[in-house]
């Protein structure tokens, strides 16, 4: 078999134990990889009901066929676990080194389940696995622990670490590397700390086998040239997914204040133009020639790396106007390892419920001091960051009242950086994304300001299904980045000509497709395994706010979602996928996919529609 090693590392942290497991060929045909195969495991191990932050969870840092391969933009990997903050299936996308040498060593995936005993650090070199004393690095910051790894073990080599903000369980804690690349939204952070794993590094000098070696470099080649003839290319390396302040300022999807308006008086204090005159460094993930990280020097002097998430959750959204302080807010996330677009969110939410006197914490809008104390406590959870760390919906159902209808989250997770009051698409994109709220699996909204962003029509709902399968189903289970393709035009059968070159099978974009559906098929039963009773179609519906309180600035004042329409394409996306009228995947269409198993494990949770 080529293009997968066919061997999975099991890691038992509670016995100090790991075992290579070969795995059945099928696995790969039918779920290819990445987040394809993080959702079988799942699936097929983990038992309903399992608290996500006690050793039965399975932590898993899985690739794909594509993966970490001379092509462009490779060196990516997907990270799940049952997530502790939505109680469903969470995953993230990480660029590390990592990925790399995770090929290079011969594991599709690490599974880690159990608990060690006292800190560890997890060290698989050239086959070989250790479980190294992780007490000294208990304590330190993500960037501090990978610094000192780094010393002993090499530059070149992969590290993911957790900082402080995992150690303590912060629900939207996630996983970092290389002074600023960080994966795992939906809590993976926690999950690795309730764990008792401050890091894994990962180490292999061997070479992957590929099927048409030849052909594969020529290929290679051609993709690498191909992406500098791009138009949209220079522009890119020169804001990199900071271009996206001012493209959502003109367009009223900028979110400010808690999502409460879709405009920011001073987006071009924060927006890609500011920071290319602040700009010192560029850094990227491994095998990639569009890099995308832009470091600045921040207020305090030191290196901060910038994407449009965490800018806008960190500035906009929470009223904080300097781009150098921003980066402080940035780089503190990354340090503590917590997800920037949760912390921004919930800080947000924060200093809404302190303004309407919810909680007795006096917190202005851009309190930059404040703020950054307040970072802190979130991180060690101590005083108002003790509850903060649970995130918004934790924090609304403690308030009660009305505070749900502005908690800015779907199933939990809280909402990515773009403003629905005005984009239907885009919401329907949010309610259905299989981790909560996230924008990586359907990213209409730019799609969607072309063809009319009032429409509520059935082209919206085809267009995120199409979105979810390239985006959410076959570039997280390849796994490599998405940019290439989305943002520069990179044409999409590029895929198919390396899967063919690596894995010497013809796999056409239409069976992609299936796997795709199957992915997110099985990833819809898995949360409603976990919810039984208490699922419901509420959970796909974005929050209150966005229905009923319109923009009261810009030029769509007065602009807000239509909840009549949005439950119909909500319905009409229920039909296309084949799941029933409660978005509970039906019989017909899990045996369509090669789930009968599955029907047969779900019906003792909910009773299945034909
Ligand atoms: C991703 C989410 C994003 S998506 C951003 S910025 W983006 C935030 N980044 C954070 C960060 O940084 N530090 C931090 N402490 N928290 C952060 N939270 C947010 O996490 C990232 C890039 C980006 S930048 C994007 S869109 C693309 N995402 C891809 C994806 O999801 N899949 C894929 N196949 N390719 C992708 N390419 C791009 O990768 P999550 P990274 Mg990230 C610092 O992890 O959980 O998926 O959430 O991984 O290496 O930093 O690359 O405008
Ligand atoms: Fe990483 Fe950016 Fe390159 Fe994608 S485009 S691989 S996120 S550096």
């Amino acid at each position: 078999m080529h293009g997968w090693s066919g061997k999975f590392l099991r890691v038992n942290l509670s016995k100090n134990k790991a075992k290579t497991e070969k795995y059945d060929a099928a696995l790969a045909k039918n779920f290819l990889g990445g987040r394809g195969f993080a959702i079988k495991i799942l699936w097929d191990e983990l038992n309903p009901g399992t608290a996500p932050l006690s050793p039965e969870n399975k932590l898993i840092f899985a690739i794909g066929p594509l993966t970490g391969l001379t092509l462009p933009s490779s060196g990516k990997m997907v990270i799940a676990a049952k997530s502790p903050i939505t109680g469903g299936y969470g995953d993230g996308n990480i660029g590390t080194y990592a990925a790399v040498h995770m090929r290079k060593a011969g594991y599709d995936a690490v599974i880690v389940d159990g608990k060690a005993e006292k800190p560890t650090v997890l060290l698989i070199q050239d086959g070989k696995v250790s479980f190294l004393n992780g007490e000294d690095f208990w304590g330190l910051s993500s960037f501090e622990t990978e610094e000192k790894l780094r010393e002993v073990y090499g530059k070149t080599v992969g590290v993911l670490s957790i900082g402080q903000a995992g150690e303590n369980l912060v629900k939207f804690a996630n996983i970092v590397c290389q002074g600023g690349r960080a994966g795992g939204r939906p809590g993976m952070g926690a999950v690795m700390g309730s764990k008792n794993l401050k890091a894994v590094i990962i180490s292999s000098s061997a070479e992957p086998e590929i099927a048409y070696l030849e052909e594969f470099k020529k290929l290679s080649g051609k993709a690498y040239k191909e992406i500098l003839t791009k138009p949209n290319y220079s522009f890119w390396k020169r804001q990199g997914t900071m271009m996206t302040v001012e493209w959502c300022q003109k367009n009223s999807v900028l979110p400010a204040y808690n999502y409460r308006e879709g405009v920011f008086d001073d987006a071009d204090a924060i927006g890609g133009f500011m920071m290319e005159k602040l700009k010192i460094a560029q850094r990227g993930c491994p095998n990639c020639n569009m890099t995308c990280g832009n470091v600045i020097e921040d207020s305090e002097g030191k290196e901060s790396e910038l994407d449009y998430e965490n800018v806008v959750m960190l500035g906009s959204n929470i009223g904080l106007n300097d781009l150098r302080k921003v980066a402080v807010l940035n780089r503190l996330a990354d340090e503590f390892g917590l997800d920037a677009i949760s912390l921004g969110n919930t800080l947000g939410f924060a200093m809404e419920a302190s303004q309407k006197g919810l909680i007795k914490e006096k917190i202005e809008w851009g309190d930059f001091d404040f703020i950054k104390t307040l970072i802190k406590e979130i991180a060690y959870r101590k005083g108002l960051g003790e509850t903060l760390a649970d995130g918004t919906l934790f924090l609304a159902e403690k308030l009660g009242g009305t505070a749900k209808e502005w908690a800015m989250n779907v199933k939990g997770l809280e909402i990515s950086a773009y403003d629905c009051h005005s984009a239907p698409a885009m919401a329907l994109a949010y309610g259905t994304s299989p981790i909560g709220a996230h924008h990586k699996d359907a990213w209409v909204i730019s799609w969607e300001m072309q063809v009319g962003r009032e429409s509520y029509g059935e082209n919206k709902v085809d267009k995120v299904i199409e979105f979810q399968r390239i985006r959410g189903g076959v570039f997280e289970s390849l796994v490599t980045c998405r940019l290439p393709w989305i943002e520069l035009g990179f044409e999409l059968d590029w895929y198919t000509k390396f899967l063919y070159a690596v894995t010497g099978l013809k796999i056409s974009w239409d069976e992609l497709n299936v796997i795709a559906d199957r992915i997110y098929t099985l990833i819809r039963a898995f949360w409603v395994r976990e919810y039984g009773g208490n699922w419901s179609v509420e959970m796909d519906v974005p929050p209150a706010r966005w229905f009923k309180e319109p923009l009261t600035k810009g030029p769509l004042k007065g602009a807000k979602l239509n909840r009549e329409k949005y439950d119909e394409m909500l319905q009409m996306y229920y039909r296309k996928r084949g799941w029933d009228s409660r978005g509970i995947p039906t019989k017909t269409i899990l045996m369509k996919l090669g789930l009968t198993d599955v029907a047969e494990k779900l019906e003792k949770y909910v009773k299945l529609t034909a």
